[in-house]
């Protein structure tokens, strides 16, 4: 008799931990537990999805005539924890092996290791293959680079699973059509209305648990129209397939106040929580190609994020873990300011964005980077706290994901292992790939001066400030060239509002 744990983010029925499963004499264990809920403060949203798909994914498996103990949140009884989970299991019933598919966060990894010894029976801890790389895979591949450049191991990946291939070459002649991707929002684009759903009766139970036991944690509850179960979310995929695939492309990096959904996918919070696999995803847009639905920038497009980007991304958080959640290379060591949580800023970039979080859990890509990410970046806020806040209140956010692509992609703190050069951006960035400009109190085209964006001048105060750690980055020698140029009053003039600017963050004053 084994006991086969499942957590939050392993509601697959191909997880590797079923597959040789004895349906009449094997429990399988999956646990609401406090330890998970409030490692960090995790959303509202992100707790009632998660909860409410964890009992739906429950409800299935004993369809299914699976054996299975489900612990509520509020049940008596309920340790708080996994591990207390685990022991009250195997102390009620007579198991004699414990297995469990590996977790992808190294905190709970490094838990588990010690299980067997602690609870003296055997735990056996299998590789998530799930993932369409393996980690021994991922390893060998970076073992012999200095740079770990994604657009190589996706070409890999590309090749290894046949997707857009003929033959040996790319189809259309090009492994990467991310030139074709940065189309500026355009006056009337009509974004399609996105995926919405009736709560039934379990997620309203865990609606009303989330406002009651969480009510301190950040965002807002409802409404609440997530997708709960795998038919739902293979729902959510072929919206996307039908009515944004074919503008996703284009518009990838655009930004438009009041549109938080954009022609994006909003597949990440049910590949990453398993109600729907990769490679399924990946084969559905494929196919869309094939079909005539979509152009092949949008398809490549995507197909690059989840076979390129959500692998290697994967990859580099075990290869370097755990040294790398304590990187800090820049040395940023400012504090996270309080209106990250409260949205409560005159720069409406940042307000729409934070706005949108705190509304939807979700946020889209260029939001996430070139927005909330190129901010901390510029002011110099330290890893951790952008860590921690990044970790709690997106639904879509686990360690493994969230942590490369705050030290590695947005903060630089990596020194380069995830990407070449930081990607710094002054509001000309903002202002040609977003309407957020036109309604702010900030004037985009001010350089300096009480009025100017303060992305501006933190820009060329970024890069002063980290002068020694980045002029002999090669792809960032043609912008130092142009600091060598400024003029003395333009650079004083940096200096000094930047100064005045990051006083009052120190301050938490409203800026
Ligand atoms: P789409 O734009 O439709 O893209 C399709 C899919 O590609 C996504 O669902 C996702 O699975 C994958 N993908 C795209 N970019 C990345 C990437 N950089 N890393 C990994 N997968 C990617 N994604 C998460 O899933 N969880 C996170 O916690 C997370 N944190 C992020 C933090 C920062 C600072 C940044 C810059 C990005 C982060 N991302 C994270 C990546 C990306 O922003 C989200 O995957 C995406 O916004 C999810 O929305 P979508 O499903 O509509 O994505
Ligand atoms: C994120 C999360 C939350 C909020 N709650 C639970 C929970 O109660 N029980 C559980 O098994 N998993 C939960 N999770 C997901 C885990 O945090 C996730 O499995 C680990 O971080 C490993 O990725
Ligand atoms: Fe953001 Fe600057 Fe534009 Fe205001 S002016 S929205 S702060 S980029």
């Amino acid at each position: 008799m084994t006991l086969r744990l499942i957590l939050g983010d392993q509601l697959s029925e191909t997880i590797s931990s079923l597959r040789d499963v004895d349906k009449l004499n094997d429990n399988i264990l999956i646990c609401e537990v406090k330890s998970e809920a409030t490692y960090v403060k995790h959303h509202k949203k992100k707790i009632a999805f998660l909860f409410s798909a964890m009992r739906h994914f429950s409800k299935f498996l004993e369809g299914l005539n699976y054996n299975l103990t489900y612990i509520k949140y509020d049940d008596s009884g309920n340790s708080g924890s996994l591990y207390g989970e685990v022991k009250r299991a195997i102390l009620t019933n007579n198991h004699e092996k414990i297995v469990i598919t590996k977790p992808n966060e190294f905190r709970l990894y490094l838990e588990m290791l010690e299980w067997e010894n602690k609870l003296n029976i055997p735990v056996e801890i299998r590789d998530d293959d799930r993932f369409l790389c393996s980690t021994d895979e991922f390893n060998t591949w970076a073992s012999d680079r200095k740079q770990l450049r994604m657009e190589y191991f996706y070409r890999n990946m590309r090749r290894k699973y046949d997707i857009l291939m003929e033959g040996d070459e790319p189809i259309g002649g090009q492994w990467n059509f991310d030139s074709e991707n940065r189309k500026p929002p355009k006056n009337g684009l009509d974004v399609p209305k996105s995926y919405s759903t009736q709560p039934d009766k379990i997620t309203m139970e865990v609606i009303n648990l989330v406002e009651k036991s969480f009510n301190d944690h950040f965002g807002d509850l409802k409404p609440f129209n997530f997708a709960v179960t795998r038919q739902q979310a293979l729902v959510v995929l072929d919206e996307f397939i039908d009515k944004r695939l074919s503008m996703f492309g284009d518009f990838q990096d655009a930004m438009i106040e009041g549109e938080p959904w954009m022609f994006h996918s909003h597949i990440s919070f049910y590949l990453n929580c398993g109600l729907l696999t990769p490679l399924e995803c990946i084969k559905a847009v494929e196919r869309a190609y094939y079909d005539n639905r979509a152009p092949l920038n949008a398809v490549e497009g995507f197909i690059r994020q989840v076979l390129g980007w959500r692998e290697y991304i994967r990859g580099v958080y075990w290869y370097k873990m755990p040294t790398y959640k304590s990187e800090n290379f820049l040395e940023a060591h400012r504090k996270l300011p309080e209106f990250y949580w409260t949205g409560q800023t005159d720069m409406n970039c940042l307000k729409q964005c934070i706005n949108e979080t705190k509304e939807n859990s979700y946020a889209h890509h260029i939001q996430r980077l070139m927005v909330l990410g190129n901010f901390v970046l510029l002011a110099g806020i330290n890893p951790d706290d952008v860590h921690e806040w990044y970790l709690s209140v997106y639904s879509d956010a686990y360690e493994w994901v969230e942590l490369p692509n705050v030290t590695g992609m947005i903060l630089y703190a990596d020194g380069g292992i995830l990407a070449s050069k930081p990607y710094a951006a002054s509001g000309a960035y903002i202002n040609r790939m977003s309407n957020y400009c036109k309604n702010c109190h900030y004037k985009v085209s001010s350089k300096t001066g009480e009025d100017a964006c303060p992305f501006n001048y933190l820009y060329w105060d970024f890069l002063i400030r980290n002068e020694t750690k980045l002029r002999n980055n090669p792809r960032m020698g043609l912008i130092y060239r142009n600091l060598d140029k400024m003029k003395l009053d333009k650079y004083e003039a940096i200096k000094s509002d930047s100064n005045i600017f990051l006083k009052h963050i120190d301050k938490n004053e409203k800026i």
